[in-house]
């Protein structure tokens, strides 16, 4: 096993992780979503190592490395050193620059909320070798490699939204983004005298990997049948719900659900970005809700951890909002709460859920931050 790393960096990333405040599942389904990065990161530190192929890597955060060759990339047993192999892997097929690198890792995200530690760890490793070699990848080239590192080499067959959000966000805005085609348009994250929260889970069911590939594959299985009955459907976006419903007789319950659930979810997605511009909170926060109940009825990708820490805020005045965030099954919820409120809340919801579930809920007030930072030393 590699020994801890010490050098003079020459090249220093900070790569955030992300939130999303309403639009779940619709990245992959051509919809919209409303993430933005967090003010916590993983951080970088790279230098050459005047080797032409011999690459080393080490963890603080998970006290470990590895070594390996550029010319010889295997998959590993490790998860986290997949991202890695998965992202050099992708620039090779791109650039032939790359050489010997070592680097150091140190993440500030708690790892299993679903903030998306993967896309940082990608994106910040891209960016960290895109300048220390010069590659010239443009930063929309930094999140497309990062998402195929993810589907072709982690496995996962996640969409564009985290890794976008990793690079592109701007400190305290949102990013509204049409996942068609990629425009995003900065909204200020204004929220008046309220924060975003996290309520960590805690958990993490081992059914996520699996069941989001298989979200995925219903929604196009139910693309594929909508196309054979009406002309100049390219995406779901050109399906809404009077054709969902004439068509029901020919898809399976659950394609029904999974595409009712998109098609609502990207209205309210545009719908909320609206309230927001102006100042409409509590219509904002409603949004949120019915989203929750959209992905835990339609979409069933909740758990009963994350219905039980929504359902727990529905009746407290000073929260706006509340919904399960990212792929589900486990991870966090994002709450919109009166800041002067949230040490009762913490306390509350902690003894709460430790009644419930015999956890201690991680509570986390995050920011919109900017998205990945590289300074060359
Ligand atoms: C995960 C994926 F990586 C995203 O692409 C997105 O689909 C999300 O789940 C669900 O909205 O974070």
């Amino acid at each position: 096993m590699l020994k801890p790393l010490s050098f003079n960096s020459q090249v220093n990333v900070a790569a955030p992780g992300r939130i999303n405040l309403i639009g779940e599942h619709t990245d992959y389904n051509h919809g919209y979503v409303l993430p933005t990065a967090i003010d916590r990161k993983i951080n970088f530190s790279f230098q050459r190592n005047n080797s032409q192929s011999i690459c080393n890597v080490y963890s603080k955060t998970v006290q470990k490395g590895f070594s390996f060759d550029l010319k010889d990339i295997e998959k590993s047993n490790e998860i986290w050193e997949n991202y890695i192999l998965g992202v050099v892997n992708e620039i090779l097929k791109r650039k032939k620059d790359l050489q010997g690198f070592d680097c150091i890792i140190e993440s500030k995200l708690p790892i299993g909320a679903g903030i998306s530690s993967s896309a940082a760890l990608e994106c910040g490793l891209a960016a960290g070798l895109n300048e220390l070699f010069n590659l010239k990848l443009t930063k929309k080239e930094i999140v497309f490699l990062s998402q195929a590192a993810e589907n072709n080499f982690v496995g996962s067959n996640c969409g564009i939204m985290d890794q976008f959000a990793s690079v592109m966000s701007r400190k305290d805005h949102l990013i509204l983004l049409d996942c068609l085609n990629l425009e995003p348009e900065f909204i200020p994250a204004n929220f008046n005298s309220c924060k975003m929260v996290l309520v960590n889970t805690m958990v993490s069911h081992s059914l996520a990997e699996g069941e989001y590939n298989t979200r995925r594959k219903e929604c196009e299985a139910a693309l594929k049948v909508l196309q054979s009955h009406y002309t100049g459907i390219e995406t779901l976006r050109d399906v809404n719900l009077e054709m969902l419903t004439e068509s029901s007789e020919h898809l399976t319950g659950a394609q029904f659900h999974r595409v009712k659930y998109v098609l609502e979810e990207n209205k309210r997605v545009l719908d909320a970005a609206k309230f927001l511009k102006a100042g409409q909170l509590e219509d904002f926060g409603a949004l949120m809700y019915k989203s929750h109940y959209g992905l835990r009825d339609l979409y069933e990708v909740s758990c009963k951890e994350l219905d039980f820490l929504v359902e727990f805020t529905e009746n407290i005045s000073y929260i706006y909002g509340s919904r399960m965030m990212g792929g589900g099954f486990g991870g966090c919820t994002i709450n919109i709460v009166e800041e002067s409120q949230i040490p009762s809340f913490e306390n509350e919801v902690k003894q709460a859920y430790a009644e419930a579930f015999g956890l201690d809920p991680d509570v986390i007030i995050v920011s919109p931050g900017e998205g990945t930072v590289v300074e060359r030393v």
